[in-house]
């Protein structure tokens, strides 16, 4: 597929970068944008060289949340029936890690795009808010979940019912984001880190990743059996053996990736 809005790169091994790419207007997501995006992380999850992946816009803009004059005209079906929600879901569900590199806006869908993903880098200019209440909408792409889940009721209320925005140094001081660095520095910072990412074990990596997640979608109980299943199968991996005798033989282990 040939991209118009995004652009994929592989700034160091096993990293992919995916950036956003309609600055005009502010990387407004429409349908078009997040079929690419979908398509994108659809095909990166599958390539055996990717290990991480960093989802970037601008510096001024992450993305501005879904196109608003896409939309206006849209019926109720319409919205329902349209792919809008396969950009969103690919990075959601993603296997592989994947950090938010945001800088600007990250608003609306924006915001959400931000929130679908693992581990969140933020430029000192960024941005974060749900302002869809001031179009007489609410969130629609996991806004108010994850949000609730991640910071608790009643920031998130004040986020999604009076568009109170971050800064992102608030956004990190409320767990939102993991680490602020200067303009001049943050995506090189959020490639570092995926960079790390990607040379970790991938399955290990992976079935982490999936542990966690799955802490957001179930009872104390369930995660525990899932956690303990994923940890057991890991001990049928060459990784697990290699990362062990590794530690024995006092050297670097060489991950294979199963
Ligand atoms: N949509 C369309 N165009 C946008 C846009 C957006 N969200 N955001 C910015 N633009 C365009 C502007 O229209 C303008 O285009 P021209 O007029 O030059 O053609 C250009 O980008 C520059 O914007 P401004 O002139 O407004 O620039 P400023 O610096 O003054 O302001 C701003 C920047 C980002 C604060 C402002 O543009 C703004 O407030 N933008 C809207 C933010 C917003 O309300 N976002 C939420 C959108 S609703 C779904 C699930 C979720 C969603 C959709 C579907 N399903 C489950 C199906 C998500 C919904 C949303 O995100």
């Amino acid at each position: 597929m040939d991209y118009e809005y995004i652009v994929v790169e592989r700034p160091v091994e096993g990293v992919a970068l995916v950036r956003l790419n309609r600055p005009k207007q502010y990387n407004a997501l429409n349908l078009q944008v997040l079929t690419e995006l979908a398509h994108a992380f659809e095909s990166l999850d599958k390539d055996e060289g990717v290990r991480a992946i960093v989802l970037t816009g601008n510096d001024k803009a992450f993305a501005a949340g879904a196109d608003i004059k896409e939309m206006i005209t849209r019926t109720s079906a319409e919205m329902k029936s349209a792919p809008f929600v396969a950009g969103w879901d690919a990075v959601a569900m993603a296997r592989k890690p994947v950090i938010a590199a945001v800088s600007g806006y990250a608003l609306g869908g924006g915001a959400e795009l931000a929130w679908a993903c693992d581990i969140i880098i933020a430029s000192e200019t960024a941005v974060f808010g749900q302002p869809e209440i001031n179009l007489g909408i609410i969130p629609g792409a996991g806004g108010t979940q994850r949000l609730a889940r991640t910071v608790g009721k009643y920031l998130t209320m004040e986020m999604v019912l009076n568009d109170r925005r971050l800064t992102a140094e608030e956004a990190a001081r409320f767990g939102l984001v993991n680490h602020v660095y200067p303009l001049a520095s943050y995506l090189d910072e959020a490639i570092k880190l995926a960079a790390k990412l990607a040379s970790r074990a991938p399955l290990a990596v992976q079935y982490a990743k999936e542990a966690v997640l799955f802490a957001f979608e179930s009872p104390l109980r369930a995660g525990l059996q899932h956690e303990r299943l994923l940890f057991y199968t890991l001990f049928g991996t060459e990784d697990q053996k290699e990362g062990m005798q590794a530690f024995i033989e006092k050297r670097a282990p060489e991950w294979k990736g199963r």
